[in-house]
């Protein structure tokens, strides 16, 4: 039996420091207006999609600072907070679910890289993802690394990754209760969030495999011509930079769509922001053969739609990827119990 849905990336191009919080949240009205004319059920937005990417300055103003995070007090209050209200609102008028990135503060005053995946049929939260992998720096180590300082800003994200069912996409799916033997596939949609960094690393994707996840969905913002930081002493072009980026971008989107045998969903902020900033677009679905089926064609404002089969994840799931009869978890203990490399010692000469 077919599982279709339809989903959309709402990409969003360059915001400023400067730009004021209320024409962004217009452009992600558009966006949202768009993709539900298209017929999208899900529309994933970026990681911190309210604002500039805010981790790239160096506040001397905690004022300032502050003024980044959306106050969240748990359960289905973000959709309340005052400055990103507007776009819940719409999502439940249109009856549409979005998925939105964004700085959390909590009321205990600590600040996460968060996500909430956003019922607008039932008006409720039904996940929050806070980011595992926190890049960057607490303090610059060197000129130019300000533009790193996830690490000053964001814990360390405490929630895991529990996947979670979605009702009312997919018509005639199997409830708890039900006497059927065979169950996996046939339920709800499993979904898994993941945030930027998040993504290039297997370890987050594969506890969504273990789960069975047919969709990841993941916001970012992934610097073009900035990441040359980390490649000292090789001077490159803002277009070499870009394809770079772009390349290790659809490289992990593909391949860990495929390895967990499940579609994804990327949405990108991109753009020059402040005239200086380059930040890649490439918001892409994939498939759960690892194959993009639809990718922004720009670094602006955009909508990626597509319809996807939830069905075609059982191929990989049942076959190549069986973990059930293939995987050898005996053998993976160094995954969890260790950090860093640690070479195998020296030969002797
Ligand atoms: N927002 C991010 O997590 N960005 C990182 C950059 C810093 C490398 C990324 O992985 O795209």
């Amino acid at each position: 039996m077919p599982r279709l849905i339809k989903v959309a990336a709402a990409q969003i191009g360059a915001v400023h420091r400067t730009t004021p919080r209320s024409e962004t949240m217009q452009r992600m009205l558009r966006l949202l207006d768009s993709a539900a004319s298209m017929g999208a059920q899900i529309i994933v937005f970026p990681e911190t999609a309210f604002t500039t990417f805010f981790p790239r300055y160096l506040f001397e103003d905690q004022e300032e600072m502050e003024s980044y995070f959306e106050d969240d007090a748990g359960g289905s209050s973000i959709a309340e907070s005052k400055n990103v209200k507007p776009l819940f609102d719409r999502a439940r008028e249109l009856g549409v679910d979005i998925w939105v990135g964004y700085g959390e503060r909590t009321p205990e005053g600590r600040h996460f890289n968060t996500a909430v995946y956003y019922s607008g049929r039932s008006g409720e939260v039904l996940n929050k993802y806070r980011k595992t992998h926190v890049p960057g720096f607490v303090d610059p180590p060197f000129p130019g690394a300000e533009v790193h300082l996830e690490k000053r800003y964001f814990e360390t994200g405490d929630l895991g990754f529990p996947a979670f069912r979605v009702p009312g996409l997919i018509p005639d799916t199997l409830k708890e209760g039900t006497t059927e033997t065979d169950t996996q596939g046939k339920g709800d949609p499993i979904i898994g969030a993941l945030i930027c960094n998040d993504r290039r690393w297997p370890e987050s994707w594969r506890p969504y495999g273990l789960q069975g996840a047919e969709l990841v969905l993941v916001g970012f913002n992934t610097n073009g011509k900035a990441d040359d930081i980390y490649k000292p002493g090789k001077p490159i072009s803002l277009e070499e930079a870009r394809e770079e980026a772009l390349h290790h971008h659809r490289l992990v989107m593909q391949y860990n769509s495929y390895a967990n045998s499940c579609f994804s969903i990327s949405s990108g902020r991109c753009g020059m922001d402040d005239g200086k900033f380059d930040l890649i677009g490439g918001s892409s679905i994939v498939d759960s053969d690892g194959h993009i089926i639809a990718e922004a064609k720009t670094t602006d404002d955009e909508v990626v739609f597509a319809e996807i089969d939830l069905e075609e994840c059982q191929k990989g799931k049942k076959d190549i990827f069986n973990f059930a009869v293939n995987r050898q978890p005996q053998a993976y203990g160094m995954i969890t119990a260790q950090k860093g490399i640690v070479e195998p010692k020296l030969l002797s000469s």
